[in-house]
């Protein structure tokens, strides 16, 4: 019986819940011995020019080892912004002549102990002259605004597409259009463990142990950063915990860490708080998106335009370019006859704007959910059957659309009325029209969204790849090394599970490393959903090839022909076929010499899963509270391997979305001080918030890879997050309400009810 596709309980989980896991502040190497702590005097500005920066005074506090600013890192290279951004926006290590966002690393005080850093670093005193902050994006965009950048002269950081080549016919022909500028809010990351590093130098190499998403690519991030060669530097991934996107490549004071420790010649340690966390990690998605959707009374939708403006933040990072991956799937899953986008993005005197589970594609879906219920809204028909008019038809070749995404396969009205029949849709309709119609304090909002995104993109030339290595061992075990660099996805069991099947050896006998470059030099890590469908495919490869080698070597052994041999997986050894007495294991071949195969497996293009989710919400008309009563999904990933983690990660990325359409929010005042930097005042949603999800199944394998897998690491919070949305707009829609920003908080509940008059003013 083939283990793929049973529900393997975790094997990560035992040492998690017993002796726990080894995060980077828990690392314990002979090599830190002795080490210093590093603490970050942060700009408490959001935009001023720095007239002096006297660290004398920490230099005499308690423990003080030493203090540096930029003047002391002057050698080191800047944190250039990716192609296609304005490379004048690029960021130094510490502030050089200005701040440009409250939280940015402007001193680093070296303490013996870490308790001590705080204290000195209040004795940094800095003169600043203070310059006119730009928070809003739409005020950065504006011509004549304060600029950030002076040399680049405007706070466009990155542009796509042309607006003046906008079709200004686009919506002739329409009986009905609609248009709205809608915000997808900025919410932080807020992983469990916050940012940390520990680093030192031997021999005139770096170690650093960084929680990172792929340890290759914080190698290649630090190398640049410090003008490193990138075999001088080893990354050692620890136990990460959770990332969600901001822990990819190397941020400015990983760098500084890195530094102190070959500057002192002596290994330098660094854990964020929770507030500098909340400030200074990257926060996600942040846009303003202005859709116009237009079609005829019978719902098909004809025309379709989204505009995107991003905030990147003060120095652009991903985020920048996350209108890219917007713009590619501004039509999701539906057939819409024409449609254009375009994006620009801005800085403003803010966090840095990074990726954040599904970066780029949630954005898209919400715009365009959005879009359809207001359709709907305007043309009186039931949301569901606007849907049903407009989503593609089923197909089994690649659909290009006109953004240029390659669909690999996906059924999408299939998946609409599976989430509907499991949600019992119509008898819900039938509910809210009862409270409705007696006037109920609790009203009832049913919210959908359909969606298709892309996983397992990018990758060098070749197309999107990624390598394991195989080995079995003497005493039958084995090891696999794998460039991908799970943090809760749950890859030591699913790759152990892949390579079982192949070569007959028990999961728990299987050891799965990653995250040491020195281990495995190369690798895309995890983020983009990519792991399975590269990553665990790349392990298969990997097994059969071991499989192809050892089949030559028992044939050797056996003195049989390789084409006799047959594998039999119950005992892990190949077999002479009619004679299964004459055998040899997999692991006796291993005690002649090491039986040990490296593969790479490349994928033709991205994979597109695609769902449908169905919310329901109760809203309380007098007070504006929104509870959130079901969330019934289809998240269609192509063929599922281990359905415990596959259904994990979409009940976590379902409550996660579901958290951004409720309450999470980072915000700003007009100063640019955060008023979220705790999770006193940045709330999410617990377990005690949400009901249990009610996962349907469907699945609609890709030919991209062997596994028939797609990614599903971000699917729930792409789904979630309108569905939730469009819920409790639902539940208020008969009162006169069409749209309520996110987070649909109590208050901005209420106030639409207020605005469109069904409450007392
Ligand atoms: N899986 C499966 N069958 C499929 C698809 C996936 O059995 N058809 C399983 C895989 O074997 C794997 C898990 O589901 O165990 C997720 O696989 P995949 O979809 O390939 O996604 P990745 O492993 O690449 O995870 C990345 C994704 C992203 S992009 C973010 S952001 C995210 C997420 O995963 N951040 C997370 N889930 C997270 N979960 C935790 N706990 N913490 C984070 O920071």
């Amino acid at each position: 019986m083939s283990i793929l596709g049973t529900r393997v309980i975790r094997t990560e989980d035992p040492r998690f819940l017993t002796t726990g896991g080894v995060y980077t502040g828990d690392v314990r190497d002979k090599l830190l011995d002795g080490a210093c702590h590093v603490h970050f005097v942060r700009s408490v500005l959001a935009h001023a020019r720095i007239r002096s920066v006297d660290v004398s005074g920490a230099l005499t506090a308690p423990g003080v080892v030493a203090a540096f600013t930029i003047a002391d890192l002057a050698d080191l290279a800047e944190c250039k912004p990716m192609p296609m951004v304005n490379a004048q926006m690029s960021q130094p290590l510490l502030a050089r002549d200005v701040v440009r966002f409250v939280g940015e690393p402007v001193a680093a005080v070296v303490t013996e102990q870490s308790y001590q850093g705080e204290d000195a670093a209040s004795l940094v005193e800095i003169d600043y002259d203070e310059l006119p902050v730009v928070v809003d994006m739409g005020v950065a965009a504006e011509d004549g605004a304060t600029v950030l950048f002076p040399e680049a002269g405007t706070n466009v950081a990155a542009t796509f597409g042309d607006r003046a080549a906008l079709d200004p016919d686009l919506f002739d022909g329409c009986e009905v259009v609609v248009s709205r500028t809608i915000v997808n809010q900025r919410v932080a990351p807020a992983p469990m463990e916050t940012r940390a590093a520990a680093a030192v130098w031997a021999d005139g190499r770096l170690t650093a142990w960084i929680p990172n998403q792929g340890a290759q690519g914080t190698r290649r991030d630090l190398a640049g950063l410090l003008g490193l060669e990138q075999d001088a530097v080893r990354i050692i991934t620890p136990d990460v915990g959770g990332a969600f996107g901001a822990k990819f490549g190397a941020d400015p004071e990983h760098a500084v860490v890195c530094w102190v420790a070959r500057t002192l010649g002596r290994p330098a340690r660094w854990t964020e708080t929770r507030n500098e966390n909340m400030v200074g990690m990257t926060h996600g998605r942040a846009q303003r998106q202005t859709v116009t959707i237009g079609g005829g009374r019978d719902g098909l939708v004809t025309a379709y335009r989204l505009e995107v403006l991003q905030d990147s933040g003060a120095y652009p990072r991903i985020g920048a370019f996350l209108p890219m991956l917007t713009i590619l799937m501004t039509p999701g899953p539906y057939g819409f006859r024409r449609a254009e986008a375009v994006g620009i993005s801005v800085v403003t005197n803010t966090t840095p704007v990074g990726a954040y589970r599904g970066a780029g594609r949630p954005e898209a879906t919400a715009a365009v959910e959005r879009a359809i219920d207001l359709f709907a809204a305007e043309i009186g028909m039931d949301p569901a059957d606007v849907r049903r008019k407009n989503l593609l038809p089923k197909f089994t070749e690649p659909h290009t659309t006109a953004f240029g995404a390659v669909y690999d396969s996906g059924d999408y009205q299939a998946a609409l009325e599976k989430a509907l029949d499991a949600a019992g849709y119509p008898e819900l309709r039938k509910e809210q029209a009862r409270r409705r119609e007696a006037g109920e304090v609790d009203q009832l909002g049913i919210g959908l969204a359909c969606y298709v995104e892309i996983t397992g993109a990018g990758g060098e030339a070749g197309g999107p790849n990624e390598n394991a290595s195989v080995e079995v061992h003497p005493d039958g075990s084995a090891t696999i090394l794998t460039g991908t660099s799970p943090h809760g996805q749950g890859h030591q069991t699913v790759w152990a599970m892949l390579a079982s099947e192949e070569l007959g050896i028990p999961v728990d006998k299987i050891t799965v490393k990653w995250g040491d470059t020195d281990l495995v030099p190369e690798g895309g890590g995890t983020g983009g959903s990519r792991s399975l469908q590269l990553g665990g495919a790349a392990v298969r490869q990997a097994s059969r090839s071991l499989l192809d080698l050892a089949r030559e070597r028992a044939a050797d052994e056996l003195e049989a022909n390789p084409a006799d041999l047959v594998f039999d997986p119950s005992i892990s050894a190949f077999a002479v076929a009619g004679d299964p007495d004459i055998s040899v294991s997999l692991a006796h071949l291993a005690e002649r010499e090491p039986l040990l195969v490296r593969a790479v497996f490349s994928q033709p293009g991205a994979t597109f899963p695609f769902g449908a989710h169905v919310a329901v919400v109760e809203v309380d008309t007098e007070t504006g509270k929104a509870v959130l009563r079901r969330v019934v999904t289809v998240d269609d990933a192509g063929t599922v391997i281990n359905p415990l983690l596959a259904e994990g990660q979409r009940h976590g990325g379902i409550a996660q979305g579901a958290a951004q359409a409720f309450l999470e929010e980072v915000v700003y005042d007009e100063d640019g001080n955060p008023l979220t930097s705790t999770f006193a005042d940045y709330p999410f949603l617990t377990a005690a918030e949400v009901p249990s999800f009610e996962l349907a199944e469907m699945a609609t394998p890709t030919s991209y890879n062997p596994l028939g897998a797609k990614g599903i690491g971000e699917a729930g919070t792409i789904g979630a997050t309108p569905a939730v949305q469009n819920a409790i707009i639902d539940a208020i829609a008969h009162l006169g309400v069409r749209h309520v920003d996110m987070p649909a908080s109590p208050q901005r509940v209420w106030q639409s009810l207020r605005a469109a008059g069904s409450l007392p003013r």
